[in-house]
């Protein structure tokens, strides 16, 4: 039986590498930190799995990180998901950041090679914000015409140019996996994933932040038998009023959102934790570019989101509200995975419009 540590565990993809794994039939190690709150509920239902352990340990601290290691040597695969991953809170604690998603990595890359475990592959999860304000461009036709508009994307070839803490530390990690498995000769490699959400993504991401509000709304508007068709012209910049006379105080609070023009290529997470897994069934180690090849604005997100619970115009219910601004921003990402097509024979499952159906499904119930 094969034994892998997941440091991350707790967090969405932790828990759907841990369903995969388990189902492959692994031995998993998932590593959570001690906090005052239980945030294993994306894992409660492995709880009575006998093939999973916890054990406690927190990746900013090396001493933590090489004694994980110590008592799982015989693991075949050690898995780095564990990051302060929310973007806009990097500015706001760009130090923590930096400990935990940038030097975090270095700390298990270091603890291997302190023990030699030289028989364990390490899997990086680096990300679509490493290449921040950049892209590649090639012609849209076959013909090469160059008056044609230009095709922009990213793949394993363009350069990083990162637009926040954030993405600075997951740089920072990214050389390190590249340089342990080149100055080292670790089997090393580095899945650079573009977004991927799911039921199982945290409330402060946009596409989870839309659909936990969609469900709480249509839930609001049953209990109350208010009709949302109704609400549309409501503008109140603050609470969607729940009757026309406000003094009979029936109201919701509207979504408030930052900026709505950005660019995602947003896939569904189960699909991606695939991914990770076959990069460290690979003979060489590498590094992959893994996403869609499709893009969409945040407003696009709103429209298909709102759209299935039978809301139209979504305008009326979103306040665009500047705390949600970034002091940087990436404006566009859309990537090209012909790489992880070709040698990990890898595609993506779920269309964007199954993805955003699934999540407001989900919120609904
Ligand atoms: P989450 O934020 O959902 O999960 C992060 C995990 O890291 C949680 O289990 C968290 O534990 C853990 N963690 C945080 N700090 C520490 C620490 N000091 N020591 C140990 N564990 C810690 O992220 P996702 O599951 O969405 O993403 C997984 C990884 O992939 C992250 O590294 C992220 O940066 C990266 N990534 C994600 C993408 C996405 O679209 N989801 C795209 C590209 C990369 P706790 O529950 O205690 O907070
Ligand atoms: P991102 O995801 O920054 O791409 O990082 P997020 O969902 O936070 O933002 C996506 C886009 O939506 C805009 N936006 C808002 N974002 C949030 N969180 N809240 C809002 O209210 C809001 N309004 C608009 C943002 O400005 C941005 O343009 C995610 C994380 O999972 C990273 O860990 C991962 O590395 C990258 O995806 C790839």
């Amino acid at each position: 039986m094969k034994k892998a540590i997941i440091f991350g565990i707790t967090g969405q993809d932790g828990s759907h590498l841990a369903d995969l794994l388990l189902e492959k039939e692994y031995q998993v190690v998932g590593v959570t930190r001690r906090v005052s709150v239980d945030t294993t509920s994306r894992i409660k239902h492995l709880a009575n799995n006998e093939n999973l352990t916890i054990v406690s340990g927190d990746i900013t601290d090396a001493h933590s990180v090489i004694n994980i290691l110590k008592d799982n040597q015989d693991a075949a695969e050690v898995y780095n998901l564990a990051a302060q991953s929310h973007v806009a809170i990097s500015f706001k604690q760009p130090a923590l950041t930096w400990d935990i998603t940038g030097k975090g990595c270095l700390n298990i890359l270091q603890g291997l090679t302190d023990l030699a475990m030289i028989n364990t592959r390490f899997y990086q999860a680096s990300s679509s914000e490493m290449f921040g304000s950049n892209y590649d461009t090639r012609p849209q036709d076959i013909d090469f015409d160059s008056r044609l508009p230009v095709e922009k994307y990213q793949n394993e070839e363009t350069k990083f140019l990162p637009q926040s803490p954030y993405a600075i530390s997951k740089c920072a990690a990214h050389y390190m996996t590249r340089l342990y498995r080149e100055g080292y000769g670790l089997h090393a490699s580095a899945g650079i994933l573009f977004n991927h959400e799911g039921p199982r993504r945290g409330e402060n991401f946009v596409t989870r932040k839309i659909t936990k509000w969609i469900g709480d709304f249509i839930k609001w508007c049953n209990t109350n038998g208010v009709k949302p068709v109704d609400l549309v012209n409501d503008t109140d910049e603050v609470y969607i009023q729940g009757r026309k006379d406000k003094s009979q105080g029936l109201q919701f609070p509207k979504l408030r959102l930052g900026n709505l023009e950005a660019f995602r290529d947003w896939g569904f997470a189960g699909d991606y934790c695939e991914a990770m897994w076959l990069m460290l069934q690979q003979d060489c180690p590498d590094d992959y570019v893994i996403c869609t090849e499709e893009t969409h604005t945040v407003a696009e997100f709103l429209q298909i989101a709102f759209g299935s619970v039978g809301i139209p115009e979504w305008k009326n219910f979103v306040v665009v509200d500047p705390e949600f601004y970034r002091p940087a921003e990436v404006d566009y990402l859309r990537g090209d995975c012909s790489k992880a097509r070709e040698n990990l024979n890898w595609k993506p499952k779920h269309s964007f419009e199954d993805l955003v159906k699934m999540m407001v499904m989900s919120d609904l119930s």
